[in-house]
């Protein structure tokens, strides 16, 4: 009798369980403005923020294990609304509008203040905030108001870096030193993404599960400053 696959390979090791198993995803809605309709904030949400074009719409379909729940575009600057969807009926991820493309005019740009600071200042279920930057590039003026932002606010914030297929074995370590240097963060606290080999996928989905299980920042006792 032949062996079983699972047998043949005693020493290899069992592939981890994922931490974010999908079962089921809706997508809500989209709030088009400070002060326009959002789905009611009862569920926890975690939102995702970066530059346009920085490979936010990829990284949330990777952890959704989806091909197009977000969209994905080739022109920069597209996702103009904060998209909402709701995984598992546990949890709302919040696709936050890109900033900062530099071919958009100045009020485009400026547009997308307002909408994003509303929505962080007033989503009551907001556990925290996964920052994308370009592994490639320093952080840019607009990356650095956004965290100064989420600094001011008490935001949890995670940082993904994306993109990191674009660059070599040896390139990739030093670039992501170098962005953790230029945040001021300890290098850990940088999960290093693709979304086209899926690397960090896993890492992102265990904080992004570990963030959900949290209590809103705003109220926690030891915190009462930030509400
Ligand atoms: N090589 C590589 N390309 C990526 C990765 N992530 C995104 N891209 C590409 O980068 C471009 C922008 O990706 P999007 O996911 O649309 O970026 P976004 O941040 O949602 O952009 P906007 O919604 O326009 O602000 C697309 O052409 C993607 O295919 C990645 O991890 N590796
Ligand atoms: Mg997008």
């Amino acid at each position: 009798m032949s062996k079983r696959s699972g047998e043949d390979a005693p020493n290899k090791e069992p592939r981890a369980a994922d931490p974010l198993v999908i079962r089921s995803l809706e997508f809500m809605g989209g709030m088009a403005g400070a002060a326009a309709w959002r789905p009611e904030s009862v569920l926890p949400e975690v939102a995702f923020a970066g530059r346009s074009n920085v490979g936010k719409s990829s990284l949330i379909n990777r952890l959704l294990h989806r091909k197009k729940a977000a969209r994905v575009s080739n022109t920069p600057g597209r996702t103009r609304e904060v998209n909402f969807f709701e995984v598992n009926k546990q949890f709302v991820i919040a696709d936050l509008p890109g900033y900062g493309y530099a071919r958009i005019s100045k009020e485009a740009k400026q547009a997308w203040q307002p909408l994003i600071e509303g929505y962080l200042r007033n989503s009551p279920q907001l556990r925290g905030v996964v920052q994308l930057l370009d592994v490639r590039h320093a952080p840019s003026p607009d990356d650095h108001e956004m965290l100064g932002f989420l600094a001011e606010i008490g935001a949890p914030t995670l940082i993904a870096a994306t993109k990191v297929d674009k660059l070599t074995r040896t390139e990739a370590p030093k670039k992501l030193r170098e962005l953790a240097l230029a945040l001021g963060v300890d290098d850990e606290q940088v999960i290093p993404f693709s979304s086209v080999t899926g690397m960090g996928r896993d890492d992102l989905a265990t904080a992004v599960v570990a963030l959900v299980a949290e209590p809103p920042w705003r109220y926690r006792v030891s915190n009462p400053a930030s509400y």
